[in-house]
């Protein structure tokens, strides 16, 4: 059966989870007025979505100390994680099973790199979760991203798989996403002049950074015509919690590990604060939105995208394109807006 399916790489417990939630919350708004709506299909799911959202507010709840600390879990989870929905098409006439799939960056290199061939095959759009802090924090200059990038967000790990163990036919019709997660602080230090003496665009900086992070990748996707004109990228920033800002990382003299210690944002309207996630809903927007395009054009390339809204008249759906393509955040060129950028998009879907 036709599917939309949405993979999800990132390292373990960077918040993929936390931020599907908020994505699903936010959804909702951001469809009205296309006739589309994005159910929970599955009791599994909607638990998993709602432990993480009062997960994420009892921590936002602590931080009102200042540089409350965090660490990494030493045994997360690793298995795959499919999250069930369906998108209602047509107010209320057809439904498209929609799932979204989060998998550890670690199995890119170990057992479970023919499953995640099978995933990427099934999938049309790709997600690569970017933990920001990890990304950005204690910055190498001469290298143009922090010294836990590497090792946490396995950049070199992904774009060798995307080499090595993907072919060109495997990659073709893809939409891939940077999505970097946890921007609050870069989002509120660009905004809040009382922080910003220098008027630095951050969300500008970890676009280049992105860029430096990810260059094996970004190089690898940009380097054939096959590739360049049937992958579609893009970089869609997100503050997964809103109210707590990531400040530093220090290591605990007691036990060498590196904690990430964070705070409630300074400066902050009362509005802003607790649990306010930004943005959340346009990597979801940006999926759909392309996946309708590839369904109008009807370019059978890419896994099950061809015949995914047959039943749906034409018109409809065209209508339903152009509504969801206004909502699109972004920015082209070197033009980048709150860290919003379109990477590569040959078929001008975006
Ligand atoms: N401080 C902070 N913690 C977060 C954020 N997002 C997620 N977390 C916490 O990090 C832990 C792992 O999150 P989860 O979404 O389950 O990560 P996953 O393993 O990648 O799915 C949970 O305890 C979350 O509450 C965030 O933006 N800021
Ligand atoms: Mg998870």
């Amino acid at each position: 059966m036709d599917a939309i399916n949405i993979l999800m790489i990132g390292g373990k417990r960077c918040g993929k989870t936390t931020v599907l939630a908020s994505m699903c919350n936010e959804i909702g708004k951001a469809l009205a007025g296309t006739g589309m709506q994005l159910m929970v299909k599955n009791e599994q799911t909607h638990n998993d979505l709602q432990r993480a959202i009062s997960n994420i507010k009892q921590k936002i709840e602590l931080f009102n100390k200042p540089l409350t600390r965090v660490e990494v879990d030493d045994n997360p989870t690793s298995a795959q994680k499919t999250y069930s929905f369906a998108l209602r098409l047509n107010d209320g006439g057809k439904e498209v099973p929609f799932q979204i799939t989060d998998i550890p960056g670690e199995w890119l290199t170990d057992t479970h790199q023919a499953q995640v061939k099978n995933l990427v095959h099934a999938s049309q759009v790709i997600m690569i979760a970017i933990d920001t802090p990890y990304l950005f924090a204690k910055m190498m200059t001469d290298k143009g991203y922090g010294i836990y990038h590497e090792e946490y967000n396995k950049p070199m790990e992904i774009a060798n798989f995307f080499k090595n163990s993907l072919s060109t036919e495997d990659l073709m019709g893809r939409l891939i996403l940077f999505v970097p997660i946890k921007c609050e602080r870069y989002y509120h230090l660009t905004h809040t002049p009382e922080l910003n003496a220098f008027g630095r665009d951050y969300m500008l900086e970890l676009v280049n950074a992105i860029g430096d992070g990810y260059r094996e990748l970004l190089h690898y996707l940009k380097s054939t015509p096959q590739l360049v004109t049937s992958c579609t990228m893009a970089i869609t920033p997100i503050l997964s919690a809103g109210g707590i800002d990531f400040v530093h990382f220090k290591t605990d003299a007691a036990t060498g590990k590196v904690i990430s210690l964070y705070q409630e944002a300074e400066f902050m309207k009362d509005y802003d604060k607790g649990y306010s996630p930004k943005f959340c809903e346009q990597p979801m927007i940006y999926a759909l939105t392309y996946i309708m395009a590839r369904s109008l054009q009807n370019t059978p390339t890419a896994s099950g995208i061809k015949g995914l809204y047959q039943s749906v008249n034409p018109k409809e759906l065209s209508y339903a394109y152009e509504v969801l393509r206004k909502k699109i955040k972004k920015g082209t060129g070197t033009y980048s807006e709150d860290g919003f950028l379109v990477l590569q998009d040959y078929m001008k879907i975006l």
